[in-house]
């Protein structure tokens, strides 16, 4: 049987208005490519790739939904199995930050409970076009505790770093979940070994 080449398996989604860089944004992490007509996306694609992260190497399984309103059935099927959800908006769209907030709650109808969510605030090489003033998406994300980070796959600013960032929360919270269930297994055990102390000593 082929030997595993990784450790950990996290599967990644990307959600957010159509046009607002998510394909750009995978593509840029990737493959380190760029283009800039814009061909939008049919219901959902993915691509893998590996990371070292903490000494472990962790295979992204990333999931690229279509914005578009009409593939919501099946774009929605995908959010539960995903550990991370990059929430992208653009800050040149004051329409695509508006929606951030039926996004999430799109989120807290179709994901896990405990999934990992940041925003991102994409094409943020086009200070010129800005209307999404960086604070005003700082304190939007804050209210929520989200991460938030501003990116350009462009001009690659932040991208690698909002991976990394996701993939690093999902870790942590993975690793502080199977430690609680550890020292939980530890009580068992010691509690099973208290009984079979507590049997021979009284004799039963
Ligand atoms: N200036 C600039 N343009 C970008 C950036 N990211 C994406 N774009 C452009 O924005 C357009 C849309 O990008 P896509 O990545 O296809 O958008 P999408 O969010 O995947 O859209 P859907 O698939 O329809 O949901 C394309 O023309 C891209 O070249 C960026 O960081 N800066
Ligand atoms: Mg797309």
């Amino acid at each position: 049987m082929a030997k595993q080449n990784y450790d950990l398996l996290f599967k990644l989604l990307l959600i957010g208005d159509s046009g607002v860089g998510k394909t750009c944004i995978l593509f840029r992490f990737s493959d380190d490519t760029f283009h800039s007509t814009f061909i939008s996306t049919i219901g959902i694609d993915f691509k893998i790739k590996t990371i070292d992260l903490r000494g472990k190497k962790i295979k992204l399984q990333i999931w690229d939904t279509a914005g578009q309103e009409r593939f919501h059935t099946i774009t929605t099927s995908y959010y539960r199995g995903a550990s991370g959800i990059m929430l992208v908006y653009d800050i040149t769209n004051l329409k695509s930050f508006d929606n951030v907030a039926k996004w999430l709650r799109t989120i807290d109808e179709h994901a896990s409970e405990d999934v990992e969510k940041m925003i991102l605030g994409n094409k943020c090489d086009m200070e010129n076009k800005r209307v999404i003033p960086r604070e005003r998406a700082e304190t939007v994300a804050r209210e929520h505790r989200i991460r938030f980070l501003e990116t350009s796959a462009k001009s690659d600013l932040n991208i690698n770093q909002a991976f990394m960032e996701l993939t690093e929360a999902i870790l942590i919270k993975k690793l502080a979940s199977r430690g609680a269930l550890e020292s939980a297994d530890r009580v068992n055990i010691s509690q099973s070994e208290s009984k079979s102390l507590l049997k021979c000593c009284s004799g039963y």
